[in-house]
């Protein structure tokens, strides 16, 4: 494997899946495999899980990890080609890529959306330029327009826990204070449109996610519909795609956080989040702290998920 940004890097769901289970049952199995072999992780972004869960797949696989922060200690980067550098920016990108390869075998980046120009998030304008100039395979830890390893680990846990062959499974906006990027929906319609689970989409009209990514997801803006049966609810605040929205706050609306009142409304439904989530916001404390909460285990998973990916990338080398 080359390079991971979407689900399309992985022949099918189950191979992504026998590839999880390998890595389960035993973890340890290819030290060899990663040893004197380095991955350097470049954050652009905060991060708690993608951080240290990258780092323990890559050492349970032999590996050395270098990990950057780009914004606190290296120089500015400036990514925009053909600018005059006469601003707060000292290095370009351009020169930045190929050096920080020169020291490495596999890179991981984290480059969120700015969520100010759509075609410049949506063209992956970052994440593509590290594949182009660096001549080393790439995986995304969750760049302007999908989160990978999270929806991995998301179908993961979802096949851990499922308890119908079918289940049904709930994507739904909540509120949040700030603007956040459609990453995490985005890939997480994508993967589970590769599954073959009844995935519904819900959220507050004007929320509506790029039609490449909803694909043939049924979008309910009935609530009470929506949440109905469902087996997994899964919460995700997003900012607006459409239009001259993009990147806006269109509602607040508390109406629209995962409590208890709506889960009655479900099959026994667990409830996922791919954190860092804010109570009461997103989802009440009532629902987070019931044992239908199985955000930690999700979270665990991105260590299999990870590990599966860049054990591939290894056998590539
Ligand atoms: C980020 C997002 O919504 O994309 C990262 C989630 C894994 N969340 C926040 O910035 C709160
Ligand atoms: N879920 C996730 O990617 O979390 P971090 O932003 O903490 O890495």
């Amino acid at each position: 494997m080359k390079q991971f940004t979407s689900v399309k890097d992985i022949a099918s769901i189950g191979k992504a899946l026998d590839l999880a289970w390998d890595v389960k049952i035993n973890p340890f199995a290819d030290q060899e495999l990663g040893k004197n072999k380095t991955l350097l992780m470049i954050f652009f972004n905060s991060s708690l899980r993608t951080r240290l869960s990258t780092q323990k797949a890559a050492m349970n696989l032999g590996m050395n990890v270098i990990v950057l922060d780009v914004n606190q200690g290296a120089w500015k980067l400036e990514t925009e080609k053909g600018v005059i550098m006469d601003g707060d920016k000292p290095e370009h990108i351009l020169e930045a890529i190929p050096v920080m390869a020169s020291y490495c075998d596999i890179i991981g980046v984290r480059s969120f959306a700015g969520l100010e120009n759509r075609e410049f998030d949506y063209n992956e304008v970052i994440l593509n330029q590290f594949i182009q100039y660096s001549g080393k395979p790439v995986f995304s830890m969750e760049a302007a327009t999908r989160h990978p390893l999270q929806s991995y680990a998301d179908l993961i846990t979802i096949e851990e826990y499922k308890r119908v062959q079918r289940p049904k499974v709930l994507l739904t906006w909540a509120p949040h204070p700030k603007a956040l990027p459609q990453a995490v929906p985005n890939s997480f319609a994508e993967w589970m449109n590769e599954t073959e689970y009844e995935f519904v989409i819900t959220h507050p009209e004007g929320y509506e996610l790029a039609p490449e990514f909803v694909g043939k997801a049924k979008v309910e803006y009935d609530i009470k519909k929506a949440y109905e049966g469902a087996h997994f609810v899964y919460a995700k605040n997003w900012s607006a795609f459409s239009g001259d929205n993009y990147g806006q706050i269109l509602s607040k609306d508390r109406a629209w956080m995962v409590d208890s009142e709506k889960m009655a409304l479900t099959d026994q439904a667990f409830f996922m989040h791919c954190l860092p989530v804010r109570r009461n916001m997103i989802v009440s404390d009532e629902v987070i702290d019931s044992s239908s909460s199985i955000v930690v285990h999700e979270a665990s998973n991105r260590v299999v998920s990870a590990q599966a990916v860049i054990r591939e990338m290894l056998r590539s080398l």
